[in-house]
């Protein structure tokens, strides 16, 4: 197998590339990394030294790939299925990484931050970064509200990158930041990834490491 998927079971970066990697069956060993174990971290830097995981081996190109979205570029162009994730005319390609980029950078991200808060220790927190950051989250809510009327998927009519992007992103800020009833379309697309097979499977896989999500204090 040429495929090796360094990830942590619970790690929202690494649900999106396993997403890509269950859209089309595409055959991958993964290897669960416990960065609290010093063996399992220093492997992981050796392979990417910024420590971040994912991180795709692939053996038949003699290549190491870091950072999700460039991890599902490479399945895409390499291991190509019935799914793709990045459309061949450019600007369609473009538009489709520029959503990505927003479920990054405006929900994602912002998560990540208010989630990695309540890990701070007291004394330690930032509470108005925490404050900036769910602010952050409303408004990229409202943007993708009203995008979402009239669409299936985030690009329209075909499940793509940007769909990867976004499951993992809203499931863990709708836990931080909830969704409310004045966000329906938000709603009913987050409703429409969680029945998505690919992204089913991801969250039955996690479910029994739920419970290490930390709560708010
Ligand atoms: N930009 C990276 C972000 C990856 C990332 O933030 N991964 C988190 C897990 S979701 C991680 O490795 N956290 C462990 C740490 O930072 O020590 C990507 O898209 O792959």
């Amino acid at each position: 197998m040429s495929l090796t998927l360094y990830l942590h079971p619970l790690s929202s970066y690494c649900h999106k590339v396993l997403i890509a990697l269950y859209e089309n069956g595409t055959p991958f060993k993964p290897v669960h990394v416990n960065l609290g174990d010093p063996a399992e971290r220093a492997m992981l830097l050796k392979l990417w030294p910024i420590g971040k995981f994912p991180v795709l081996q692939d053996a038949a190109q003699d290549r190491v790939v870091p950072e999700s979205t460039v991890i599902i570029d490479h399945l895409d162009q390499h291991y190509p299925g019935k799914t793709r994730f990045v459309p061949q005319q450019p600007d369609a390609a473009r538009d489709t990484r520029f959503k990505d980029r927003f479920y990054d950078l405006h929900i994602h991200n912002h998560m990540q931050k208010i989630v990695g808060d309540r890990l701070r220790p007291p004394g330690a927190k930032d509470p108005h970064g925490v404050a900036d950051a769910k602010a952050k989250i409303e408004i990229a809510y409202g943007m993708i509200d009203a995008e979402m009327a009239g669409r299936t998927w985030a690009m329209g009519d075909d499940f793509s990158l940007a769909d990867c992007a976004a499951a993992p992103a809203l499931f863990y800020a709708n836990k931080v930041v909830p969704f409310t009833d004045a966000r329906p379309h938000l709603a009913a697309y987050f409703a429409r990834l969680q029945a998505r097979p690919s992204y089913a499977r991801v969250l039955k896989e996690a479910e029994p490491y739920f419970a290490m999500f930390p709560q708010e204090p």
